[in-house]
């Protein structure tokens, strides 16, 4: 072995690391290993495939394409290694995180034998980062990019989140937010974002920008921004130019158009394909991608909000540059705690499309409720999309990305569960055939240890926790019943805002007789936007699936469900046991004070004190609220609200985190 550079070796254990050809990621890769050499049992070789040592083994690494990676006990001359390989050195290093995560979990390598490849080509992180170091719907403190010193100081953190996402397979990351600001595409705030991109490069992500679609007016005094002028054209593919100097691996632009405020192509009469192909064509030479959001809903479009994204970009199937990705976002409406899927995931069939999901948790608690994402991810890339024989909405993606959760907060996503959600993001991208309770599993015993005890508590909390906030904020489908703005705290009463769809009585249509939206063909039909299969089960209550009862059916109060008992009598059975899923999941904590670190103990701990007071909270705000309009009693056992429903709706909080500025 006289040509291997041995990187590392531990006396204690006799383990080394053996790295036949160097590079700045596979030197990562190897430095990772040493860190948790003493896990290690036996010797490692991180190699690609080409690499002469191998050429014996007769390995087929053809299936793993670019980023793919095969763990395996092989003998190369008379010792065994574990060699960890796949087709470039990226590929080698997600080997070397997926062999840590394998001996973490199972304590031992014996007979490993791995192989994995991605099944989402591109798995994005998209920040919704402000220039002045906000965050948008950030809960976890200012942003992680500190603007103002860059490209100068490059903070040791930048490279420990590149870690942390290389590790689970994150390739790309937007930097900031899709609510974008001209000045991002300045030559100092480029040079900034290069600075970044160099310190990611090593660990195989690549920098992407939002890309505000006025900035040809803003920053290059033209008159107009339509995407059909010349000289609007011309601009962009100079921007882009100017960007390829100084990032050549420049991912490309996410666009926000026309949407809440946001300025795009509809503003001149052109459509949103003309828009995102103007600027592909900037990035074309470059190899870089547009990824397009459909997030729009209009004022000026009467119908149900739920259907405006499908009516918009369903007739531009086909008419996208192939290098333009569109980007919808989990559910029709907009990152509930519960939605169906989206009905375009499936039906543009000629258009490649990103799922966009949000793991900061805007309409789930913030930072301190404790709900673990992994069921609602699994969720919506399980569902059957009925476009395809068995085809579901994960087969359908050429993308995935997730709105971050991360800031300056010391432990990065504003609570120790929180990095969970992150993680499971990750994971699920990189192999959505995943389940969520594996990935719980997993990450608590790299999170706590493999303390058996700690390990099946953490994950029965992990795995009940974010149907409770589903139960306490909205059972059977309700959605966007959220105080204004800042999205904190129930709102349901709320009548009064400019735009109808931005108000929670649009949403649940709530009155003596019932409640509910009717999205059936009696209604907005917006049932008509699924496959045939699929709207049938939807067209009837009694066979919707009962998540998404009133999310599709408008009923009354006394309509009977399953089992017997009426709606009403079911609704207030699920916001009170979503309370008490509260103070089960404060209970299991309770047993681990003895089991968990005394910090994060505790910080937990009061977190899902502040849950339980705001589930509780949640649910007589709620009650009061209906019971105001159907004069129901609430049945037997059930404890009446803490306050009136004036008191409720007194409760203001103009310093709530997150909210636009
Ligand atoms: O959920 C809403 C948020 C906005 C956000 C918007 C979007 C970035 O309340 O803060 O804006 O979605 O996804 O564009």
């Amino acid at each position: 072995m006289a040509t291997l550079a041995c990187l590392a070796a531990d006396t204690a254990s006799g383990a080394e690391i053996e790295v036949p050809r160097r590079s700045s990621t596979i030197d990562r890769a190897a430095a990772e290993l040493r860190r948790s050499l003493p896990h290690l049992p036996a010797a490692v070789m991180l190699a690609t495939s080409n690499a002469s040592h191998l050429a014996l083994l007769d390995l087929d690494t053809r299936a793993l394409g670019h980023e793919g990676y095969l763990i395996r006990e092989v003998r190369i001359g008379n010792r065994a290694v574990i060699l960890v390989t796949g087709n470039s050195d990226v590929a080698v290093l997600y080997g070397a995180f997926a062999l840590l995560r394998h001996v973490r979990a199972s304590e031992s390598t014996a007979a490993i034998n791995i192989a994995s490849a991605p099944a989402i080509p591109l798995r994005l992180l998209n920040h919704w980062d402000n220039l002045d170091g906000s965050v948008e719907r950030g809960y976890a403190g200012q942003s992680l990019w500190d603007w103002w010193t860059l490209p100068d100081f490059k903070d040791p953190r930048y490279d420990d989140y590149a870690r942390a996402n290389a590790s689970i397979g994150i390739n790309g990351t937007v930097l900031n937010n899709v609510n974008a600001k001209a000045e991002s595409l300045t030559a100092p705030y480029l040079a900034k974002a290069a600075a970044l991109a160099d310190v990611f490069r090593p660990w195989g992500i690549r920098v992407y920008l939002t890309a505000r679609f006025s900035a040809p007016i803003e920053l290059g005094g033209l008159k107009t921004a339509d995407p059909r002028d010349p000289a609007v054209a011309a601009w962009w593919q100079a921007k882009a130019d100017e960007i390829y100097r100084l990032i050549p691996d420049f991912g490309g632009f996410l666009v926000k158009a026309n949407s809440e405020g946001q300025p795009g192509p509809r503003d001149y009469g052109a459509s949103h394909a003309d828009g995102a192909n103007m600027l592909a064509a900037a990035l074309r030479p470059h190899g870089g991608t547009v990824v397009w959001r459909a997030f729009v809903y209009a004022d000026t479009d009467p119908t149900d909000r739920a259907k405006q994204a499908y009516s918009e970009f369903r007739p531009l199937d086909g008419k996208f540059a192939d290098n333009v990705i569109v980007q919808v976002k989990n559910g029709p409406i907009d990152f509930q705690p519960r939605e169906p899927v989206h009905p375009l995931f499936g039906a543009m069939r000629r258009t490649r499309l990103a799922a966009e999901f949000q793991i900061t948790k805007e309409y789930l608690g913030f930072a301190t409720h404790l709900a673990y994402l992994g069921p609602l991810f699994e969720e919506a890339l399980d569902t059957p999309t009925g476009q395809a024989p068995g085809q579901t909405v994960a087969a359908t993606l050429g993308a995935i990305s997730g709105v971050a959760n991360i800031g300056r907060d010391r432990d990065w996503a504003g609570s120790t569960f929180n990095q969970a959600n992150w993680y499971a993001f990750g994971r699920l991208a990189w192999d959505p055939k995943l389940s969520s309770q594996t990935i719980a599993r997993e990450w608590s015993r790299q999170t706590f240890g493999n303390d058996a005890q700690v390990t099946d508590t953490v994950t029965a909390m992990m795995l009940r926790s974010r149907e409770a906030v589903v139960d306490y904020t909205g059972p059977f489908g309700l959605a966007h019943l959220f105080g204004p703005d800042h999205h904190y705290g129930p709102g349901p009463w709320i009548a009064d805002l400019k735009r109808p769809e931005w108000n929670p009585v649009y949403y649940h249509r709530a009155d003596s007789d019932g409640i509910g939206f009717d999205r059936t063909a009696s209604g907005s039909n917006a049932i008509g936007q699924y496959a045939p299969t699929i709207a049938a089960r939807l067209a009837r209550p009694e066979i919707t699936p009962p998540q998404f009862l009133l999310w599709f059916h408008h009923l009354p109060w006394t309509y009977p469900m399953p089992g017997g008992e009426t709606l009403w009598s079911a609704v207030v059975r699920r916001y009170d046991h979503g309370v008490a899923e509260v103070e089960a999941m404060r209970k299991q904590w309770a047993t681990l004070k003895s089991r968990v670190d005394a910090e994060r103990w505790a910080k937990t701990d009061a977190y899902l004190g502040i849950q339980a007071r705001e589930a509780r909270w949640w649910r007589d705000a709620s009650l009061t609220y209906w019971m105001s309009l159907n004069h129901l009693p609430l049945p037997a056992g059930s404890p009446p609200p803490a306050h009136d429903l004036a008191w409720y709706k007194q409760q203001r909080f103009p310093f709530a985190p997150g909210a636009p500025h």
